[in-house]
């Protein structure tokens, strides 16, 4: 298995003779600053800033049938043909579920003092609501304990979109108000438990995508295809999931335990950062999550939203609770959504369409527009005055290929990553308050729809052999936390 040591001379030996130097500590930051010009100055970090990096449930544990774990609509989803590209499942995944001790081993030797992962609720509650099932919630205590033991702060995430499958059989999943009830239940219940441990928890992951790609695209679990308006019925009940949750966690977590959510904003960048834009930018950003963002830190839904003719039905009560106060607001960011220009005539913004020849990375929806790891927290704190920003998720797939000498030299990741994290410190170095960066992902995994063909780890995975290996992008990583800057 994996140690420590192992793995710091693999770093050096991939990274080749800089890393070897700097993994002696003969080399200071202060020496690779001045060789740089002070280059490395200017892109620094706050001295607290929090380097981690991010999984959820189903992508990586495996064992879905170990000690009483429920079904979940994953499980049906991906063992429904046709669904995932590669005819693969979750079924073992990483198998993490056994091997969490070498995984936390790696996030280790990569310096993260963080990390955040889900919790799947079918292991908790196997039929969503009811009996608790204890040994379930055993395996996050097992997780904690290592976590602590190698000093990670563990942030958690209570819903990344692994719904338990008698609540979807019950009453319809998220189409019914009661799963956003049995949520609330769930969440209280492990807050009461883990929160002597997490200070950190996500209600949910994604509620945009868990909607569009799960209820309307059915692309996702359930593989849905609803309306606009079933669709913008099930947001209302996601969004009064999450305040509800953020109600029971309150109730029953340790005080000081602080509550937030992660959501991939659609997230709008001036096409030229002028004035004019970068207000029609911000007009966009509401627009565009009004019924789950802005609703949340609002306390209301805009006029046009509720203007159009599928709005959600719900109560003055529903939005009191959906915009119960959090502590931060965590954001996950891969691309710019829209590129946008300022316009005199209503709704006061036009939104680019993109050329075909816009670059991406190995998915055609991974457009590579570094300066989306500024706007989002930027606008996010101009527009809701939101105090603290976490970047839940940010990260690419890369063809990954293995190389004679077994490495992978994904210069690509290492591109991207560099690129989006200097828009990341310009974002920092402006004040806008962002405490910490969660990179997506440890390890590569099961990419939902896609199965095992896209990788977004910072460890390549055998999935024949389970066995991980650093790939270049992890040495770079590690090199960024080490100076606490972009190298
Ligand atoms: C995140 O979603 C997830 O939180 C994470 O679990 C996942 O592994 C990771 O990103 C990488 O995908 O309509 O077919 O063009 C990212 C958000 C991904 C939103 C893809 C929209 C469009 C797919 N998005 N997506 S498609």
């Amino acid at each position: 298995m994996w140690s420590n040591q192992f793995s710091r001379r693999h770093f050096g030996r991939i990274a080749g003779s800089a890393a070897l130097a700097l993994s002696t500590g003969s080399v200071k930051p202060a020496d690779a600053q001045s060789s740089l010009g002070g280059q490395n100055s200017r892109a620094a970090f706050p001295a607290d800033f929090r380097w981690g990096t991010a999984t959820s449930s189903y992508q990586i544990e495996g064992a879905v049938d170990e000690d009483g774990r429920g079904p979940s609509i994953w499980d049906r989803f991906a063992h429904t043909p046709g669904k995932i590209a590669d005819h693969s499942t979750g079924d073992v995944a990483d198998d993490h579920f056994h091997r969490y001790k070498d995984d936390v081993q790696l996030m280790k030797a990569l310096g993260t003092k963080t990390y955040r992962f889900s919790i799947a609720w079918p292991r908790v509650f196997p039929e969503g609501s009811g009996p608790p099932n204890p040994k379930g919630l055993d395996f996050y205590n097992r997780l904690l304990d290592e976590l602590a033991a190698n000093d990670i702060e563990p942030f958690a995430t209570l819903y990344h979109w692994d719904l338990p499958q008698a609540l979807q059989d019950r009453f319809g999943g998220w189409m019914s108000r009661d799963t956003a009830k049995a949520f609330a239940d769930y969440s209280g219940y492990v807050a009461e438990r883990l929160s002597d441990r997490v200070k950190h928890i996500f209600t949910i992951n994604e509620c945009s995508r868990l909607v569009h790609l799960g209820h309307g695209l059915g692309l996702d679990a359930p593989g849905l295809q609803l309306s606009q308006a079933g669709q913008n019925q099930v947001r209302h009940h996601v969004a009064l999931g999450h305040g509800l949750a953020v109600q029971a966690i309150r109730a029953h977590a340790r005080p000081g335990t602080k509550i937030g959510l992660a959501e991939n904003m659609v997230n709008c960048i001036p096409a030229i950062e002028t004035p004019a834009n970068i207000r029609a930018a911000e007009i966009a950003v509401r627009e565009l999550n009004a019924g789950y963002l802005t609703a949340i830190l609002e306390g209301k839904f805009t006029e046009n939203y509720l203007a159009q003719a599928d709005a959600p039905k719900y109560t003055a009560e529903d939005l009191r609770i959906i915009s119960s106060p959090i502590d931060f607001v965590g954001l996950n960011v891969y691309t710019p959504d829209h590129y946008v220009i300022a316009a005199d005539n209503a709704p006061g913004y036009t939104l680019a369409p993109f050329p075909a020849s816009f670059p991406h990375m190995d998915a055609p929806w991974l457009r590579v527009g570094p300066e989306a790891l500024y706007w989002a927290p930027r606008h996010a704190a101009k527009i809701w005055g939101v105090k603290s920003i976490y970047i839940t998720e940010n990260g690419t797939s890369s063809t990954d290929q293995v190389a004679a000498d077994g490495q992978i030299y994904d210069v690509d990741r290492v591109m991207y990553l560099r690129n989006y994290l200097l828009q990341l410190q310009r974002a920092t170095s402006e004040g806008v308050p962002v405490a910490g960066y969660f990179l997506w992902s440890l390890i590569d995994n099961f990419e939902w729809m896609d199965g095992y063909q896209k990788r977004f780890g910072l460890y390549h995975v055998d999935f024949n052999t389970q066995r991980r290996t650093p790939k270049l992008s992890a040495s770079f990583y590690r090199e960024v936390i080490r100076q606490n800057a972009v190298v």
